[in-house]
This record gives C-alpha cells, sequence and structure tokens, in this order.
C-alpha cells in the first residue's frame, strides 16, 4: 500500500516538470536582467505614432541589443514598422522636441493585470554607467489615461549583455496607474519631454508586461513534495 502511494507521488512528481517543459516551449517567454516576459502578450500587436505629416520627427534605427537579449521581432520599432532587410527597425526615437513626438503601443488582445506585474520599458543609452537624461525624459499613460512623466526612482542602468548597447530599464508598478489585478491593458502611450537638453529624445527598444507564472504546477510540485516530506518522517 505505501509502495503504491509513493509510486504515485513519484509519477506526479515526474510529470510535472513534463508540463512545465511542454508549456516553456509552447510560450516564448525570456527574461532580461531579472524580468521575464511572455513575448505571446504581443500577439497583433501594433505600434503607432506621430507621422511626419502631423509634424512627427520619428525615425527608426537598427540595434543589436534585440538580438542579444532574444526579443528580435518584438521591439518597439518593429511592432510600429516591421523589419526592413537585415535589421533595421529595432529602435524608434521621438526626436520632436518643441512638440513632443510619441508613440502608442497597441495590443491585440486587452492583457490582463495580474496580481505582481510590472510594465517595463528598455531606453537605448550612451552612458556606461547610470542613468541619463533621456532615461527620464519621458511620459507615460496606459488606456488611454493622462501621462505622468516617468519617476526617476524607477529608472536604472542596465549594461548591455556581451557588450551590446546598454539601456535604461524603466520598471513601472502599474497600481501607481492605477491598474490592478483584475483590469487590464489595451494600449501604451509614451511621449518625450522636452527638458530643455538637446538629448531629450528618448529612443525605446523594447516595453512591455513581465510574466507572472501560473501558480497550478508549482502548487502540485509543493503538495507532492510536502506529502513526500510527510512519508520519509514517517
Ligand atoms: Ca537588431
Ligand atoms: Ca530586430
Ligand atoms: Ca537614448
Amino acid at each position: 500500500m505505501s509502495m503504491n502511494l509513493d509510486s504515485r507521488m513519484i509519477a506526479c512528481l515526474g510529470a510535472v516538470p513534463a508540463l512545465v517543459a511542454s508549456s516553456a516551449l509552447a510560450v516564448p517567454l525570456v527574461t532580461i536582467n531579472s524580468k521575464t516576459f511572455d513575448l505571446a502578450q504581443f500577439s497583433g500587436a501594433s505600434v503607432t505614432y506621430r507621422t511626419n505629416a502631423d509634424g512627427g520627427q520619428v525615425t527608426f534605427d537598427g540595434k543589436l541589443w534585440d538580438n542579444e537579449v532574444g526579443v528580435d521581432l518584438f521591439t518597439l520599432g518593429e511592432l510600429a514598422s516591421g523589419q526592413f532587410g537585415s535589421d533595421p527597425g529595432d529602435q524608434v526615437s521621438l526626436n520632436n522636441r518643441s512638440t513632443p513626438d510619441w508613440l502608442q503601443l497597441n495590443y491585440g488582445t486587452p492583457q490582463p493585470v495580474l496580481a505582481g506585474a510590472e510594465f517595463v520599458v528598455f531606453e537605448i543609452t550612451s552612458s556606461s554607467s547610470g542613468v541619463d537624461l533621456e532615461g527620464t525624459s519621458w511620459k507615460i499613460g496606459f488606456n488611454g489615461g493622462t501621462p505622468v512623466a516617468v519617476n526617476p526612482l524607477d529608472v536604472s542602468h542596465f549594461p548591455g549583455p556581451n557588450g551590446v548597447e546598454d539601456t535604461n530599464m524603466a520598471v513601472l508598478d502599474l497600481a501607481d496607474f492605477g491598474l490592478n489585478p483584475g483590469d487590464s491593458i489595451s494600449t501604451v502611450y509614451i511621449e518625450n519631454i522636452d527638458s530643455g537638453s538637446g538629448t531629450s529624445d528618448p529612443d525605446f527598444i523594447f516595453a512591455g508586461l513581465t510574466n507572472v507564472p501560473a501558480p497550478a504546477p508549482l502548487a502540485l510540485l509543493g503538495m507532492g513534495m510536502a506529502g513526500l516530506a510527510r512519508r520519509r518522517r514517517a
């Protein structure tokens, strides 16, 4: 009888990693500087931006960063304009300062706000140490809400992996924007701020909601291990 119980537990434990592995294959998860993103959130997504016809001075450039961290094809520039030729659509720069340029990420499907989820924005920097002025010379709003200036306390310097471009990395608590579990995000609007400096023309490359792992497989694993521990103590 006890052999049967243990066998079932082991069978259960054995099945859990297989489940995790198969879901990892089906769902493209990418971890950048300890933040994990489910790239499926960008299914059907697009980025719109201020056009030249409206006085916009929005430009696109190729970078190495997206390829290095694993978000090639999912950058803000590529969601706006696609991947031209070999690579040049990665970064989108908001250059007009007198009448600030803007971009907007439009999700294909509204993304649920899960407990613990954050919204992270990466901006290419030429600084090799701290956050530079462009890292905080922008504002952001969700679902058509009034955009607010990014809090400098939320932005840190992220050295480029393997010597590629460094970024200013903004990690935003969605509750600060009135978004809580049960809400969803349809659009994310970003606009540059004229800081009075010639450097207030930020260069965005990637932005997204962080992934919050589903608890079910881990809870199962925990229950199985607790069961085994009880058996061993007995
Ligand atoms: Ca690239
Ligand atoms: Ca690319
Ligand atoms: Ca920059």
